[in-house]
């Protein structure tokens, strides 16, 4: 069996990595350069169903190794700390503080040591009879040369811009979209990372700091409608961060990199056509409120290469039902971003909101402190489904 992967991101390397554990063979395709990808920086967090991928493969040490535990939210509201231990009241399942660019950059040092085949800076790739017993990946290498992948099956996982997707009939899917109507910025900063990840609720608008490594720091910053193009103005990032985190310390550090989030979901239905799979952003897009894309673009990969092997043993139920199982999880995950969304924005500023949603969202967000079954089923879903 041969399996053609296209994209080198945290679905596709974790797919390859489990591929070749299980003595499958597969060829990686990936439009940018090593070094691009390495660099590219997202996500921070491994919850703990993503993070036993890697445990449950035995590669604990070589992906997870020396990475810190994550344990602690805080909860910051009008500038008075709240703590929720999730790690605990989760039965001990606690999170990996893993930069996603570290996740990434140890995935590819392990493939290329022990000899797989990732063609990085390829170009215009196709996906040719994925309807058909052998698909074909046509592409030109990184010289321009044209090359041909025939295989038996296509593992989508380049994203929500690559070629995947689109190569399925329209008709052959249903789309979701949501938009949330709330403008967010996103800056990465040479800022002292939190000592656990934060979340500011406030009536100045909504701020998150998480660390990417000891010196950096990742923050959100909600902005209003008429702030939106403050995105260059440090004083306004700065000081508004300082006003709803309620820290007249926060230093201020370099900014390495700024940008605008869409703050948008998409979903499509089903993940799979003939004997293409998508896995990860190619098929769905969340929020980055509860964390959960790169989680959920690893335990894909996970449930793609357990099926891939059982089809490679003659058991083809697992291809047949993983569309359905990776839905039900992302549609949890979507209700969850967006429950934990509405909460962390209406119970700060009623601007947007209005006065009784404020009320509804702190009566949301007072429950998770003082009903301990509520804490629970929030803790339960930080460390994610499997
Ligand atoms: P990736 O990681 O984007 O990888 C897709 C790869 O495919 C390549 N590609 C192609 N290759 C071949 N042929 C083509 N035609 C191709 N087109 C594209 C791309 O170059 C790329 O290398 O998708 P994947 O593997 O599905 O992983 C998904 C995650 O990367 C994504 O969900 C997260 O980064 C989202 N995300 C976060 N997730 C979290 O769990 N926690 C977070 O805190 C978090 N923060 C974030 C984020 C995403 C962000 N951005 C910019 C999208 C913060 C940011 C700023």
């Amino acid at each position: 069996m041969t399996v053609a992967i296209v994209g080198a991101g945290a679905s596709g390397l974790t797919l390859a990595a489990l591929l070749q554990r299980a003595g499958v063979s597969f060829v990686v395709l990936e439009v940018r350069s090593r070094s691009y990808v390495e660099e590219r920086q997202r996500a921070g967090v491994l919850d703990y169903s993503a993070g036993q991928v890697y445990v449950k493969a035995g590669l604990e040490e070589a992906i997870l190794g020396g990475v810190p535990l994550d344990d602690l939210l805080e909860i910051r509201y009008e500038g008075s700390a709240r703590f929720l231990n999730v790690a605990q009241l989760a039965g001990g399942q606690h999170s990996y503080v893993v930069p996603q660019q570290l996740l990434v950059r140890r995935l590819i040092a392990m493939l290329v040591d022990s000899g797989a085949d990732i063609r990085f800076g390829v170009s215009g790739v196709e996906l040719h009879g994925i309807d058909q017993s052998r698909p074909r990946v046509t592409y030109l290498d990184e010289h321009g040369v044209p090359g041909e992948i025939e295989c038996d099956f296509v593992a989508g996982c380049d994203g929500f811009h690559g070629v995947s997707r689109t190569s399925i009939p329209q008709e052959a899917l249903t789309t979701y979209t949501f938009e949330h109507d709330i403008g967010w910025f996103t800056v990465l900063a040479d800022s002292p990372a939190p000592k656990h990840a934060l979340l500011a609720i406030s009536s100045h608008g909504f701020a998150a700091q998480f660390a990417r490594g000891p010196k950096a720091s990742r923050f959100y910053l909600q902005h209003r409608p008429d702030a939106k193009d403050r995105l260059e103005d440090d004083e306004w990032i700065w000081t508004q961060l300082r006003l709803r985190l309620g820290d007249d310390g926060l230093p201020a550090g370099a900014i390495t990199s700024r940008d605008h989030v869409e703050m948008r979901s998409f979903v499509v239905e089903p993940i799979s056509y003939g004997r293409l799979f998508l896995v990860g952003d190619a098929a769905h897009i969340i929020t980055p409120m509860g964390a959960k894309g790169m989680n959920l673009a690893v335990v894909e990969a996970a449930a793609l290469a357990e099926a891939l092997v059982a089809a490679q043993q003659g058991d083809s139920g697992r291809l047949a039902s993983y569309s359905a199982t990776c839905l039900h999880r992302t549609w949890n995950y979507q209700e969850f971003s967006r429950w934990m969304t509405e909460m962390v924005h209406d119970a700060g500023d009623d601007s947007l909101a209005g006065p009784f949603r404020r009320q509804l969202a702190k009566a949301r967000l007072d429950r998770l402190f003082t009903s301990p079954p509520a804490a629970a089923a929030f803790a339960d879903l930080m460390a994610g489904i499997s």
